[in-house]
Parts: structure tokens; sequence; C-alpha cells
């Protein structure tokens, strides 16, 4: 898709539909993120982030808005969303 070198954005959106795409990979279906995936995503991408989540079982049921017991793009999207807003209005906040 890309025909020249990303821009800033460009990568870092790139870089969150590849995380997804290697979590989503590791068990299960290919393209969603079971209970133990989206564990481990949090865990390794999102330390910092979501440390002030206290159960991520009740965040991916808050996501699961299909309530199918995993994530799908469009779930993890929203997750995505949340923590932009977070980030924004920290940086807000700082200024
Ligand atoms: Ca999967």
């Amino acid at each position: 898709m890309a025909a020249g070198p990303l821009t800033e954005l460009e990568a870092a959106i790139e870089r969150i539909v590849t995380v997804f795409l290697t979590f989503a990979a590791k068990e299960g279906r290919k393209g969603t993120l079971t209970a133990g995936e989206f564990k481990e995503l949090v865990r390794l991408q999102l330390p910092n982030l979501m440390k002030d989540v206290p159960s991520l079982e009740e965040k991916m049921s808050e996501l699961d808005v299909n309530n199918d017991e995993e994530l799908r793009f469009g779930e993890y999207w929203r997750l995505i969303g949340e923590l932009a807003k977070a980030v924004r209005r920290d940086k807000a906040g700082k200024k």
C-alpha cells in the first residue's frame, strides 16, 4: 500500500495494526484477540497506559461489544481511541 517512506503518523497507525495482528495470531482465531492474547498485549505493549485498570477481565468484557469472548479489530480500536483520549487529556493538563 505504501509507496514512499511512511510519515510519523502513518508509521504509528501501521504499528497499531501490526501489534494487533501479531498478538491476534498467537492462538485461536487469527484475526481476533482471545482473553489470553489481550492480557499479553496489555502486559507487553500497554504497561504504562493501562497500569491503573483494576481488572482486565472487566475491561475485556466492556470492549467486547458483541460478547463473543474475543476482541475484533474494531473493539481493539475502541481501546486505542480511549487511550489516545487519555493521553491527550494528560498532555493538555500538563501544558
Ligand atoms: Ca487469536
